[in-house]
C-alpha cells in the first residue's frame, strides 16, 4: 500500500471542513480506552491489512488511548530544541519511521440514534491514516489539531473495526519543530458524534461590549438551517442566526472578572449549551485594549506536559495549571506553540485568563540552514499552513478568553505566514493577529519580541530608533521573556517597571510554565526527572527543556513565587503617614479583597487586625493611616495582606493576593560585641571564649564543644543554568579564574591578648591574583565574634559567584530558624517575594530540587540564624546587621558535579555558607544576563558575625 501521503507537504485529506469544538445534546460515544497496538520500526516493516476484519492482532500489545507510545514502553522519548532530529531535506523523512498500528473493535449501544455520525480525533502526532470497517477515511496531519471524518454510512451495530496507522515522522514534522519532546501517537481523545439532521453544524457567537454605554451586542452566525440562540438571563429567547440583540447593563467578560452568561445555541434537532462572554478587543492609540481599557499581560507560555503522560494531559492537570496560575497572579497564557486540548480553553473562559491561541507551527530547525528551504515561503506548503490556521480558528473561535490569534512560533517569515494572517483577518476581524517572526510587522497587528533585554524594551517603549513607521505605532508585547531555566530568572522587577512606564509595553509571557521532566527511577528505585540525553538520544539539547516556573510535578519553583509578588495586582507600600494601597488590576476595583495586618516584633506576632480600605478604582491608589499599634522595642514590621474576601473558583477566602511591609521600629543598636575573653594556648590548640582553634591554620575547630570546620573564605557556587548561558558565560570565566579550586595560604596566626587574628591569602592555582582575607576573632565567655576583612589583590578578571564564608557543622544541626527574609530562597535580583519574618525549615526543606542540580536555597537579609538539633543543641549566628545563608547536607562541589537530583546524597555534615553577597541570577540561559547593580565584583568588604553555641 502506498505511503506517499507521509512525505506529501499537502495537508491531510478526507476530513470534514473544520468547525467549532462543542458538546451538544446529540449522542456521542468516547472511544478512549484500551486499544490494540503494534509498533514497527519503519513503514516497510509494518504489517499489511491491519484495516481488515480478518487481520489477526492477537500477538499485539495494548495501549491506552489517548497516550504517547514512547511513554507506554514502546520506543523512547527524544528531546531537541531547535534542531530537527533527522536530516533536513524536506519533505523527506527517515526510512526508520516508527509506525504505530492501532486497532479498536467496538459495538454501538442500542440507543444510538439513526443519524449521520462523525469520528473525531482531537490530536494525533504526527500523521495518521484511518480506516473504519475496512474503508479508508483519510489521512490527518497537524498533530495538535482536530480532524473529523464522516462515518455514518460505515457503522454497523456490532464489531466495528477502527484501524489507525500513525507515523512518527511526516512532512508535517517539518512544521512541528517546537522546543519539546518528540512524542508520538493518538494523544488526545477520539469520539464518535451523531450529527442530527438539521442540527447545529457550526456556529460563531459574537458578543461585543461597548464600554461607553455598557451595552452588549449579541448575535450568532451559523451555516445550518434555523439556528437560534437563547440567553435566558438576558431575556434573549430564540434570536435567529444573523440577527443581533442590543443588551443594556451587560457585565463584560475580562480575565479579572470572567462573567459568562449561560445560554443555548439550538435548532429543532440539536441543543448546544454555550457560555457567552461579552468583550471587545481593539487596538487604539497604539495600545491593545479590551472593553476600552489597556490590559497588561502578566503571562506565561504553557506547553502541555505531564511527567508520566507527556502531552496526553488529563483534564485535572489543566485545572491544576489554571488554579496555580490564578493563585500566582498570572493573568494570561500563550498556548506555546500549538492549540491546547480544547478543555483548557473552556477553563480559561471560566476562570479568567487572557489567551493568545497559537497555531501548531514551528520550523525553527531551518535556522540552522540560514532558513534555506524554509516552508514558510515555499508555495508547496501554502495549503498546509492555511489548513492549520483554519483548523485552529474554527475550533476555538467561540472562546471569549482568546484575545489574539498567533500564527505559530519561530518559523521565520514568508508568504505562507502572510497568507495565514490574511485569511484570519478576513475570517475573524474581532481579534488581532500575533506572530513574533514578522519582525517588520507587515502582516501582524502587534509588535512582539522574545527575550529583548531591559534596554531594548525601554527603547521600544520610548519609540526611538525605529525606522518602521507601522511597527512604531503598534502595541508591544514580549511573547517570551524571563527564561525560567533552573535558578532564576532575575530582573523581573525591572521588566515590570518598564511595562508600567511605557503604555505601549503591554507585558509579556514568561518562558515557560512547566519543566518538561519525564519521571524515571534510578537503580535504587528513587524517582528523578529525566531530560534530553537521558534516553540515549544521539542528538539532544540536554536540560534546555527544564525551564519552567513549576517543577515537573507541578510544585511551584521560587520563580513562580517571585512572579506572583512582582506582578501582584495590588501594591502595598509604606506611604507618607501610613500605608499606600494601589490597585494594579486592569479592569476591576478592589471590592473582592479584604486587608489584614499583623505587627511582628523580630518575626513574632504582637498585634493584628483588619484595615479599612475604601474603594479603589483600577489604576487608582489610596493612603491609609497606620492602625493603632502597641509599642515595640526590637525590630518590628507591619505586614499588610490583601486577601480574597470570599471563595473564588481558584482559591478559598483568605488566599493572599498581595502583601507589603512597612517598617515600624528599627533594629536597636546591637548589644555590646563579644570581647574581653583571653586567648590561651596549649600545645595543640588555641582557646578563645567558647571556641577552640587549630594553631597552625587558625581555623575554628569547635564551638562550645560542638565540633566544627570553621569558617573560611568561599567564592564559589554551583553554577546555575543562567551562569552557564550567554556568549560569555559567567561560569566559564569563573572556572578559568579557578574560583572552584581556591587555595588558602595561611600568612599568619597572630595571638593577641584578647584577639586572634588569622591572615590568609586565598587564590587560584596558576594565576596571580587573589583575595586577602583576615579573620579577627574576639570573644566573651559565651560568644565568639568574627570580623572578616577581605581585599582583592591583583587584577580580578571576572565577577564573583559569591563572597562569603563556608563552614561545616554536625549533621544533627538539621533545623534552621532565622529572622530575616523568607520563607523562600532569594537572590539579589530575585528577592521581591522574600518578606521579613521568622521562619523555621529543616535543612532538607531549604533545598530547591532543581531538576538539574545547581546553586539554590539562599536566604537573604538574615539578622540571626539558629541551626539546631531537635533537642536544642546547635549554634546561633548573629549578623551586624545582616548576612545571607545556605545550608545543605552536601558540599558545593558535590552540588556542582550532580546532574540529576538522585546524584545528591546526604553526608554527615551540614555545610553552611554565610555570605556578604551573591552574584545575581539574570536569565542568560536565554536572554539578558545579570543587570549591573546585581553583578558581584571583587571588592573590599567586611562581614561581622557573632557565633553562640547552644546546648
Ligand atoms: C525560543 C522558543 O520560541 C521557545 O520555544 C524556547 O525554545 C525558548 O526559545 C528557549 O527555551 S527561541 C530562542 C532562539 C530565543
Amino acid at each position: 500500500m502506498s505511503s506517499s501521503y507521509v512525505e506529501d507537504p499537502a495537508p491531510g485529506h478526507g476530513a470534514l471542513p473544520p468547525r467549532a469544538a462543542f458538546a451538544s445534546d446529540a449522542w456521542a460515544l468516547s472511544l478512549n480506552g484500551t486499544w490494540r497496538f503494534l509498533l514497527s520500526p519503519s513503514i516497510a516493516a509494518a504489517p499489511d491489512g491491519t484495516e481488515r476484519d480478518d487481520f489477526d492482532d492477537h500477538g499485539w500489545d495494548t495501549i491506552p488511548v489517548p497516550s504517547h507510545w514512547q511513554l507506554q514502553g514502546h520506543g523512547r522519548p527524544a528531546y531537541t530544541n531547535v534542531r530537527y532530529p533527522f536530516p533536513v531535506h524536506p519533505p523527506e523523512v527517515p526510512s526508520d519511521n516508527a509506525t504505530g498500528d492501532y486497532r479498536l473493535t467496538f459495538d454501538l449501544p442500542a440507543d444510538r440514534p439513526d443519524a449521520p455520525t462523525v469520528l473525531r480525533f482531537d490530536g494525533i502526532d504526527s500523521c495518521a491514516r484511518i480506516w473504519l470497517n475496512g474503508h479508508e477515511l483519510g489521512v490527518t496531519k497537524g498533530s495538535r489539531l482536530p480532524s473529523e471524518f464522516d462515518v455514518g454510512a460505515l457503522l454497523r451495530p456490532r464489531d466495528n473495526l477502527l484501524a489507525v496507522r500513525v507515523h512518527q515522522w511526516s512532512a508535517g514534522s517539518y512544521l512541528e519543530d517546537q522546543d519539546m519532546w518528540w512524542l508520538s501517537g493518538i494523544f488526545r481523545s477520539v469520539t464518535l458524534l451523531a450529527r442530527p439532521a438539521g442540527g447545529v453544524t457550526d456556529y460563531t457567537v459574537h458578543a461585543g461590549y461597548d464600554h461607553r454605554t455598557g451595552r452588549g451586542t449579541l448575535s450568532v452566525s451559523a451555516s445550518g438551517p434555523d439556528v437560534r440562540i437563547s440567553v435566558p438571563e438576558l431575556g434573549v429567547t430564540g434570536l435567529p442566526a444573523g440577527e443581533s440583540a442590543q443588551l443594556d447593563g451587560i457585565e463584560p467578560w475580562s480575565a479579572e472578572s470572567p462573567r459568562l452568561y449561560a445560554g443555548e445555541v439550538y435548532t429543532a434537532t440539536e441543543r448546544v449549551p454555550v457560555r457567552v462572554g461579552f468583550r471587545t478587543v481593539t487596538i487604539e492609540d497604539g495600545q491593545l485594549k479590551v472593553n476600552g481599557r489597556r490590559i497588561l499581560f502578566r503571562g506565561v507560555n504553557r506547553h502541555e506536559h505531564h511527567p508520566e503522560f507527556g502531552r496526553a494531559l488529563p483534564r485535572e492537570f489543566a485545572v491544576a495549571d489554571i488554579e496555580l496560575m490564578k493563585r500566582h497572579n498570572i493573568n494570561a497564557v500563550r498556548t506555546s506553540h500549538y492549540p491546547p486540548d480544547p478543555a483548557f480553553l473552556e477553563l480559561c473562559d471560566l476562570y479568567g485568563l487572557w489567551v493568545i491561541d497559537e497555531c501548531d507551527l514551528e520550523t525553527h530547525g531551518f535556522g540552522e540552514l540560514d532558513w534555506a528551504g524554509n516552508p514558510s515561503d515555499d508555495p508547496q506548503w501554502a495549503d498546509a499552513y492555511l489548513d492549520r490556521m483554519r483548523r485552529m480558528v474554527e475550533r476555538d473561535k467561540n472562546h471569549p478568553s482568546i484575545v489574539l490569534w498567533s500564527l505559530g512560533n519561530e518559523a521565520h517569515t514568508g508568504r505562507n505566514l502572510a497568507g495565514m494572517a490574511e485569511w484570519t483577518h478576513e475570517r475573524d476581524p474581532s481579534r488581532p493577529v500575533h506572530y513574533e517572526g514578522d519582525f517588520d510587522c507587515a502582516y501582524v497587528d502587534v509588535f512582539s519580541r522574545m527575550y529583548a533585554d531591559h534596554d531594548e524594551v525601554d527603547r521600544i517603549g520610548r519609540r526611538v530608533d525605529d525606522e518602521n513607521p507601522r511597527r512604531r505605532e503598534l502595541p508591544f508585547l514580549l511573547c517570551e521573556f524571563a527564561h525560567a531555566m533552573g535558578n532564576g530568572p532575575g530582573g523581573l522587577l525591572e521588566y515590570r517597571e518598564l511595562f508600567e512606564r511605557h503604555p505601549r509595553c503591554q507585558g509579556g509571557f514568561i518562558w515557560e510554565w512547566l519543566d518538561h521532566g519525564i519521571a524515571q527511577r534510578d537503580e535504587h528505585g528513587r524517582e528523578f526527572f529525566a531530560y534530553g540525553g537521558d534516553f540515549g538520544e544521539p542528538l539532544h539539547d540536554g536540560n534546555f527543556v527544564i525551564d519552567g516556573v513549576v517543577h515537573p510535578d507541578r510544585t511551584p519553583s521560587p520563580a513562580l513565587v517571585e512572579f506572583a509578588k512582582v506582578f501582584e495586582p495590588v501594591r502595598i507600600t509604606a506611604g507618607s503617614g501610613g500605608i499606600r494601597i494601589a490597585n494594579h488590576y486592569d479592569t476591576v476595583p478592589l471590592d473582592g479583597l479584604g486587608f489584614s495586618w499583623v505587627l511582628e516584633e523580630e518575626g513574632v506576632a504582637r498585634a493584628e487586625g483588619l484595615l479599612d480600605v475604601g474603594p479603589v478604582p483600577p489604576g487608582g491608589s489610596v493612603a491609609v493611616p497606620l492602625p493603632p499599634l502597641p509599642p515595640t522595642t526590637a525590630e518590628s514590621l507591619l505586614t499588610v495582606r490583601a486577601v480574597l474576601s470570599a471563595d473564588t473558583r481558584w482559591a478559598a477566602a483568605g488566599h493572599v493576593v498581595a502583601w507589603g511591609q512597612v517598617p515600624v521600629t528599627p533594629a536597636p543598636e546591637p548589644a555590646a560585641p563579644a570581647r574581653g575573653a583571653r586567648v590561651t594556648a596549649t600545645e595543640d590548640r588555641l582557646r578563645l571564649g567558647p571556641g577552640t582553634f587549630d594553631p597552625g591554620t587558625g581555623r575554628l575547630t569547635s564551638l562550645g564543644g560542638h565540633p566544627v570546620h570553621g569558617p573560611r573564605l568561599d567564592l564559589w557556587r554551583a553554577p546555575t543554568d543562567n551562569d552557564r548561558g550567554s556568549d560569555r558565560p559567567e561560569e566559564q570565566q569563573w572556572r578559568a579564574a579557578g574560583l572552584h579550586r581556591l587555595q588558602h595560604r595561611v600568612e599568619g596566626v597572630d595571638v593577641r591578648e584578647d584577639e586572634l587574628v588569622v591572615r590568609t591569602r586565598v587564590a587560584p592555582p596558576a594565576l596571580g591574583f587573589g583575595m586577602l582575607a583576615a579573620y579577627h576573632w574576639t570573644a566573651d565567655a559565651g560568644r565568639l565574634r568574627l570580623r572578616v576583612d577581605v581585599e582583592p589583590a591583583g587584577a580580578w578578571p571576572c565577577t564573583l559567584p559569591r563572597l562569603g564564608l563556608r563552614m561545616a557543622l554536625p549533621g544533627a544541626f538539621g533545623t534552621a530558624e532565622w529572622f530575616g527574609a523568607g520563607p523562600g530562597e532569594a537572590y539579589p535580583d530575585s528577592r521581591q517575594s522574600a518578606r521579613a519574618g521568622r521562619f523555621v525549615r529543616t535543612v532538607e526543606e531549604l533545598q530547591t530540587p532543581y531538576v538539574y542540580p545547581q546553586e539554590n536555597g539562599n536566604r537573604t537579609e538574615v539578622r540571626n540564624l539558629l541551626l539546631t538539633s531537635g533537642g536544642g543543641a546547635g549554634i546561633r549566628v548573629d549578623g551586624e546587621p545582616v548576612f545571607d545563608f545556605t545550608a545543605r547536607r552536601w558540599t558545593t562541589e558535590e552540588l556542582d558535579a550532580a546532574t540529576h537530583t538522585t546524584d545528591l546524597t546526604a553526608g554527615e555534615l551540614v555545610h553552611l555558607n554565610l555570605d556578604f553577597a551573591q552574584h545575581g541570577l539574570g536569565s542568560a540561559s536565554c536572554g539578558p544576563g545579570v543587570l549591573p547593580p546585581y553583578r558581584l565584583q571583587a571588592r573590599k568588604a567586611s562581614l561581622t558575625l557573632t557565633f553562640t553555641p547552644l546546648s
